[in-house]
């Protein structure tokens, strides 16, 4: 195809030979260097956040109706970014960075018309496979989001298979909770994540798609969402049908939303007094500001001065590597990426010889996930239990990246 270059055709089709003849974990296979991004997934948690005060605005809903349409509008408001946004920064989907275990990334979007500030912070809790953890959280507003992402992939019909594995929980702090109200100090909603199917792969340019089912559940409504392609439902691209209904036993109205979610939706049951519109991202989003976590930011124990970032933070970590692929320099992407490699593979040996362990720095796994386990079962989410890993609360002190 066009997009590939020509003197990368054959290690393009080779590649794809082995995706096809393989399932597991893609993110460790070399790919060909006009495929690559810059960006190492620890980054991508920050798509949750770029558009802040939808975010806020959960805090700010007056009724339990009112809340699940903010969460479900956040929510969708959040796809364009996470899985359409490579295509209009970078010509088409990329291969992520694959990160090393440890690897951090702290952000923050700043208080602006009263939102509050919103923190981002980001570890990777595991690297065989790759498990990315991530917590945002806006103080001022009550909110916090905390999550974990991993996936299993396979190759059907031309096409790779994203299964996502992992969930979200959003804590919600309720302002009328005392022990006189009687009310539970928080909200919880279960978010479960779509699957994926990478398409356009033969012709070098691939896109996503997403399809089946997530959900949102809590705060006594479920949100279900359908996604479809083209030659669905609508026969447009990135289709998705969501409805949202009264938990099981719950009171309340039922709303179904239609629409792109690259683009708008709106109520087709329900809605809010008047308004048939929904959600709307065809406006500017706003991306992470990078913070440096330095000392705190957890560089094996040394420690970095303010305004730098740690040995293991995303960008000061993989710093040459991305700027060997941004400048198409790829001997010397390929050259600091083994270098990087090979530090982690001395660090396993050094660990196993020494009986230890890498020590996480901001989360603790689980083998079961409690509010997983309780909301789950009122959409009859598959399966009933999941692992997770549970923030420690221990945010460091950022600071802002000195341009040295
Ligand atoms: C969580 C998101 C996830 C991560 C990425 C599948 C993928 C790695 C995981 C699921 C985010 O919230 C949303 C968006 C994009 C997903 C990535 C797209 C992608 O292609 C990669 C995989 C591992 C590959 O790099 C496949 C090979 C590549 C040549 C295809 C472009």
């Amino acid at each position: 195809g066009e997009a590939v270059p020509a003197s990368q055709r054959g290690s393009w089709t080779s590649f794809l030979k082995s995706i096809a003849s393989f399932s597991g974990d893609l993110s460790s296979m070399t790919a060909p260097p006009f495929i690559l991004s810059p960006v190492s997934l620890t980054e991508f948690p920050a798509y949750w956040c770029e558009r802040p005060e939808l975010f806020a605005a959960i805090a700010d809903a007056k009724s339990d109706e009112d809340r699940a349409l903010a969460v479900l509008k956040w929510f969708i408001s959040t796809l364009k970014g996470q899985y359409t946004s490579r295509n209009d920064t970078m010509g088409s989907e990329k291969k992520p960075l694959n990160p090393v275990l440890g690897e951090l990334f702290y952000g923050m979007w700043p208080d602006r018309d009263g939102r509050g500030q919103t923190d981002l912070l980001v570890e990777q809790v595991s690297h065989h496979p790759p498990i990315t953890a991530y917590v945002i959280e806006n103080k001022a507003k009550g909110l916090k989001l905390v999550g974990h992402n991993a996936q299993k992939t396979s190759f059907s019909g031309g096409s790779i298979i994203v299964k996502q594995i992992g969930h979200a929980i959003l804590t919600v702090k309720n302002p009328s909770a005392s022990s006189a109200s009687g009310s539970p100090p928080v909200t919880e909603y279960l978010i479960t994540l779509p699957r994926l199917r990478i398409d356009g792969l033969w012709y070098g340019s691939p896109y996503i798609e997403l399809c089946e089912t997530s959900y949102i559940v809590g705060g006594g409504y479920v949100s279900t969402v359908e996604y479809k392609g083209k030659g669905y439902f609508s026969g447009k691209s990135h289709s998705f049908k969501a409805s949202v209904t009264p938990a099981p036993g719950a009171p309340g109205r039922e709303h179904v939303i239609e629409g792109l979610w690259h683009a708008t939706s709106k109520f087709v049951k329900g809605g809010v007094s008047g308004r048939g519109d929904f959600h709307d991202v065809s406006g500017p989003k706003e991306e992470v500001t990078v913070v440096a976590g330095g000392g705190d930011g957890g560089d094996g124990g040394d420690t970095a001065p303010e305004g730098e970032m740690g040995e293991f933070e995303t960008r000061k970590l993989w710093r040459l590597v991305a700027k060997g692929i941004r400048e198409g320099d790829f001997e010397s992407a390929s050259r600091e990426k083994g270098r990087i490699e090979n530090e982690q593979r001395q660090r396993r040996r050094d660990e196993l010889a020494a009986g230890t362990s890498w020590a996480l720095k901001h989360f603790t796994p689980i083998a079961s996930d409690p509010v997983y386990e309780r909301l789950s079962v009122l959409a009859k989410i598959q399966p009933p239990t999941e692992d997770a890993y549970v923030f420690l609360d221990n945010w460091p002190k950022t600071s802002p990246v000195s341009s040295a």
